[in-house]
């Protein structure tokens, strides 16, 4: 399996509730926090994570690390339904350690970006989204270069892996009001991947 694979409807809406009602006791045992960048600037988009390691940012830099940097403590387990799904689009053998989750409220984005801080490119990411759709913006391995965009919808999973692991992409908006799944709006993001060394 090589490239951007996108799954549409890929979890159906049962599936998808169950999910967000996953998340709702991640939430309570890994509160949301917003992460700053090494500059200084916070993100628009909260974060928190499940797995035995998270991604976090802070004046230090970026990183994986296995405690919440708010709590101090570990994080809480990825739900199975996930690690499932994993196994059947990623990788059979080996697990994933990290589940990051991005809240997207009003006005939220993620600027264009490589995802560089795993030890293993070699294993590929696996992403499902929640709740409103977002504009997804995906390019080369190169900075400047061409780019296309893609609608992510509620249910949707996609899978980068090979050649396309490094390339540049990020959110450029959320259609509010696309979708009534969470309450209170927005967008959730789960990123599944093996991120610590073997
Ligand atoms: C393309 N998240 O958490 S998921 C991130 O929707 C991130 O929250 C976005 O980028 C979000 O790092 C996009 C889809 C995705 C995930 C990983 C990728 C696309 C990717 C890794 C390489 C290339
Ligand atoms: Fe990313």
């Amino acid at each position: 399996m090589n490239g951007f694979q996108l799954l549409p409807g890929r979890l159906d809406s049962e599936a998808q509730n169950d999910l967000v009602a996953e998340l709702d006791k991640i939430f309570m045992a890994a509160p949301l926090f917003t992460p700053i960048t090494p500059g200084g600037q916070p993100f628009s988009v909260r974060m928190t994570n499940c797995g035995s390691l998270g991604w976090v940012s802070d004046r230090a830099g970026y990183r994986y690390q296995a405690h919440h940097p708010v709590t101090g403590k570990t994080w809480p387990p990825i739900p199975s339904a996930l690690l499932d799904l994993w196994a059947e689009h990623v990788d059979a053998q080996v697990p994933p350690d990290a589940c990051l989750i991005n809240l997207y409220g009003q006005g939220a984005r993620m600027g264009l970006h490589q995802d560089r801080d795993e030890a293993d490119f070699g294993f590929g990411v696996l992403s499902v989204s929640l709740g409103d759709t977002a504009v997804f913006r995906i390019g080369g391995t190169v900075r400047g270069g061409k780019t296309r965009s893609v609608r992510l919808s509620s249910g949707d999973v996609c899978i980068l892996a090979g050649e396309d692991r490094l390339a540049f992409h990020g959110i450029d908006r959320v259609i509010s009001g696309s979708s009534q799944l969470i309450s209170g709006g927005g967008r959730i993001n789960l990123t599944l991947r093996k991120a610590g060394p073997p």
